[in-house]
């Protein structure tokens, strides 16, 4: 999973990425190329897991952050917003859009003020826009082509680029409408920003730590529409204790009453969000946690791992870490019958372990 790091200039990008990854975005920045770490996801059944069968190797599912450089509001698409810097934006698997709420008049601000409320919407207005370029540009060479040569394909194009454009008039990103499969399908290609998953990061204040809530309230109604959550972090503290040791970060955070890392609040937030999962394949080679959307098919989510699985899958074997957990051992599970037997429809549970049998 790859999340993007967008943001006014000057809101604490950086700071972010320092934050959630540990890495320095200096000395990729330096080099004129974007920041990009992998961070692991800390899961302790992958821990136990690993205790248990003493595998060779230990994989987590892991999260690749990218940080892109500042755009100031109005400097969208139809000019500033370049089409490399959207090309980019358009690979990320969910944004993660960092807005300024601390204020330290030594950081400039384009607009004199400090209002978080106010420079997420000037971001979403950027995304908005791009989103509605492109779905006119694509409705005009489909009225086009559907007006010289008949194809239900492209007539079924249009009509959900005109329900799109027809949200994006009203200011409604895309992640709020409901698209039938076959939408959703003909709508893949085109990555719309305002369909990804977002996510507000509030870069608090020192002082409105202790306050969050309060401070959170006017993006409450943001964080119930689908697909949309907002965290509230100190993005500069948060890179200080990235810099301590584990007992050092803890006293830090209690002082501070920051109950868990940003890391640790961020990764649950973007899986609740997303609605994603982990499910384990165990073994003395390897031990590894693999991230699919929740109630996948048994056969789809082989296919993460190989599309070998997927076309040769014949059954999963399936318990759930919680009843493996109980004695440790497969085989107990198998006599005592939390092992089950599952085909290729089979929903996807989190904290699955799987053993996929198949044949090519
Ligand atoms: N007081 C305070 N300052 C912060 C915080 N986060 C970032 N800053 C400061 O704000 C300035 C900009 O932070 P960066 O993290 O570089 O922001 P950025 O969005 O990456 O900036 P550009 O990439 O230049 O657009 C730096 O001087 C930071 O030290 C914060 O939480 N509190
Ligand atoms: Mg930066």
């Amino acid at each position: 999973m790859k999340i993007c790091i967008v943001g006014l200039p000057l809101s604490g990008k950086s700071s972010v990425f320092g934050a959630l990854t540990g890495a320095s975005p200096d000395a990729a920045a330096a080099k004129g190329v974007d920041p990009v770490a992998v961070v692991k996801v800390p899961d302790d059944r992958l821990e136990r897991l690993a205790e248990l069968f003493e595998p060779k190797k230990k994989t987590a599912a892991s999260i690749e952050f990218m940080e892109l450089a500042g755009i100031a509001a109005g400097e969208s698409n139809k000019s500033g917003f370049t089409e490399q810097f959207l090309g980019k934006l358009r690979t990320a698997d969910a944004l993660l859009a960092v807005v300024r709420s601390f204020r330290d008049p030594s950081v400039p601000h384009a607009e004199d003020s400090i209002d978080a409320r106010r420079d997420l919407s000037a971001l979403e207005t950027e995304f908005l826009l791009s989103d509605l370029g492109i779905v006119e540009n694509r409705i005009e060479r489909l009225k086009k082509q559907v007006a010289s040569k008949k194809s239900d394909r492209d007539a079924r194009e249009l009509a959900v680029l005109e329900k799109c454009r027809f949200l994006l008039e009203a200011e409604t990103p895309l992640r709020r409408a409901e698209f039938k499969h076959d939408e959703e399908i003909l709508l893949r290609g085109f990555r719309f920003l305002t369909q990804k998953p977002l996510i507000a990061a509030v870069n608090l204040d020192e002082d409105e730590i202790e306050r969050e809530a309060e401070v959170l309230a006017p993006f409450v109604h943001l964080a119930s529409e689908p697909r949309t959550a907002v965290i509230g972090l100190s993005a500069r503290l948060e890179q200080e204790i990235r810099q301590l040791t584990g007992e050092e970060a803890d006293q830090f955070r209690a002082d501070f009453g920051i109950a868990n890392s940003a890391l640790d609040r961020l990764i649950a937030t973007a899986y609740l969000m997303m609605g994603l999962v982990s499910f384990f394949t165990v073994g003395s080679d390897e031990v590894k946690a693999w991230t699919v959307s929740e109630g996948t098919a048994a056969a789809r989510a082989a296919s993460v791992i190989h599309s070998d699985i997927e076309r040769g899958f014949i059954r999963a074997e399936v318990v759930s870490y919680d009843h493996f957990a109980d004695h440790g051992n497969i085989a107990k599970c198998r006599t005592e019958g939390t092992l089950r037997l599952e085909g290729k429809e089979y929903p996807v549970r989190d904290g699955d372990i799987i053993n996929f049998r198949f044949a090519v």
